[in-house]
C-alpha cells in the first residue's frame, strides 16, 4: 500500500511538474483527487487493509494529498505569473514612439458663411427657421402665387416625387407655413437645402443653399427693405459697402428687384474681380405680393412686408473668393482647411 501511495504521488507530482496550463492542471485535480480519483480510490480500499493499519494508511493518503494539492497551487500560481509576464511583453507601450496626429475638423465655409448671416439678422431680431426639404407643389409654388403654366415648374427645373410632390426648388415654403400660423408680427429667415434640376458646373448645383428673409408687420415699405439690406451688406462685405437696387420681376413679390453691393475688391472703380463694373450681384427682394398675403390668411390691407433670398454658395464663393463652386462639395481637406 505504501508502494502504491509513493508511487501515485510521484506520478502525479511529475504531471503537475510538466503541464504548461491551467486546463491541464485541473484535469490532474481531478484525476487524482477527485471522487473518481485515484487517491480516493486508495481510500475505498481500505477495507482491505487490517485494521491496526487504517490510521496509518489513512494519514499517508492524507499527507500524499497535502503535498499533491500543494504541488497544484504552487503551479497554478506560477503558470498563472508566466500568463500575466507574457501579456505584458505582448502590449507593452513604447512612450518613445511619436503620438498620432489629431486631425481635429472644422466648421465647412459654407458653414462659416451662413453662421454669419444668422449672426447679423439674429442680431437685428429676426428668428431662424428650418421647414421640410420633401415639400408638397401647393406650398413650394401655388401658395407663392407661382402658376401652373410658370416655367419655374417646368420638368427640367424641378424635381418631382409625383404629382404633388417636389423637392422644394426654395426655401419660401417655409415662410409659408410661418404666415399661415397666423401669428404676426413675423421677422424670420429660413437657411436650408433647395433642389433644382441643374447640370452641375462652376456657379450651378442641382443641390444647393439659400436663406430667404421675411418681414410681415403693419407699415412694413421698401424703405424698410432697403435700410435692412444696406445693413446686412455692410456687415457682412464691410462698412463701406454700398448698395444698389435694380428692378427685376418675381411672382412673389410685387414691386421685385435685384440687390448688387460695391465690389469689396476695388471698392466700386472696377477690377477683375467684378468685371470692370465696380457692382457684384448678391440677392433678390421685392414687397410681398398681396395676393401671397391673402393665400396663407394675411390681411394686405391690413399689414404688409418684404423678402429677400440668397444663395448661401454664391456668399461662400465670394467672401472666401473661391472660382469653382464644385470645391464646395467635393470635401476635399486640402481645399477645406483654407478656411
Ligand atoms: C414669401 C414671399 C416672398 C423670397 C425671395 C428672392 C427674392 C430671390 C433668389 C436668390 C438667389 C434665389 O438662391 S437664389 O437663386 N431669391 O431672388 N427670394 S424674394 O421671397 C418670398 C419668400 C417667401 C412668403
Amino acid at each position: 500500500m505504501k508502494e502504491k501511495l509513493q508511487k501515485i504521488k510521484e506520478e502525479a507530482l511529475a504531471k503537475i511538474q510538466s503541464s504548461d496550463n491551467l486546463d491541464k492542471l485541473n484535469e490532474i485535480r481531478v484525476a487524482y483527487l477527485g471522487k473518481k480519483g485515484e487517491l480516493t480510490s486508495v481510500l475505498k480500499g481500505m477495507k482491505n487493509v487490517a485494521p491496526e493499519e487504517r490510521p496509518k494508511v489513512g494519514q499517508m493518503v492524507n499527507e500524499a494529498r497535502a503535498i499533491i494539492e500543494t504541488a497544484l497551487e504552487e503551479t497554478k500560481k506560477a503558470l498563472a505569473a508566466k500568463a500575466r509576464e507574457e501579456q505584458l511583453k505582448r502590449e507593452v507601450i513604447d512612450v518613445t514612439l511619436p503620438a498620432k496626429k489629431n486631425n481635429v475638423g472644422h466648421r465647412h465655409p459654407n458653414t462659416i458663411a451662413l453662421e454669419e448671416v444668422e449672426r447679423i439678422f439674429i442680431g437685428m431680431g429676426y428668428e431662424v427657421v428650418e421647414g421640410p426639404e420633401v415639400e408638397y407643389d401647393l406650398y413650394n409654388f401655388e401658395k407663392l402665387n407661382i402658376p401652373a403654366n410658370h416655367p419655374a415648374k417646368d420638368e427640367q427645373d424641378t424635381f418631382y416625387i409625383n404629382n404633388e410632390i417636389v423637392l422644394r426648388t426654395q426655401t419660401s415654403p417655409v415662410q409659408v407655413r410661418v404666415m399661415e400660423q397666423g401669428k404676426l408680427p413675423i421677422r424670420m429667415i429660413a437657411p436650408g437645402r433647395v433642389f433644382r434640376s441643374d447640370e452641375v458646373d462652376a456657379t450651378h448645383s442641382p443641390s444647393f443653399h439659400q436663406i430667404e428673409g421675411l418681414v410681415i408687420d403693419k407699415n412694413i415699405t421698401f424703405a424698410d427693405l432697403k435700410g435692412t439690406l444696406a445693413e446686412f451688406a455692410k456687415e457682412l462685405f464691410g462698412e463701406d459697402t454700398k448698395v444698389k437696387f435694380r428692378p427685376h420681376h418675381f411672382p412673389f413679390t410685387e414691386p421685385s428687384a435685384e440687390v448688387d453691393v460695391t465690389c469689396f475688391k476695388c471698392g466700386g472703380t472696377g477690377c477683375r474681380f467684378c468685371k470692370g463694373s465696380g457692382w457684384i450681384e448678391i440677392l433678390g427682394c421685392g414687397m410681398v405680393h398681396p395676393h401671397v398675403l391673402e393665400m396663407s390668411g394675411i390681411d394686405p390691407k391690413e399689414y404688409s412686408g418684404f423678402a429677400f433670398g440668397v444663395g448661401l454658395e454664391r456668399i461662400a464663393l465670394l467672401k472666401y473668393e473661391i472660382d469653382d463652386m464644385r470645391l464646395l462639395y467635393e470635401n476635399d481637406t486640402r481645399f477645406l482647411k483654407q478656411f
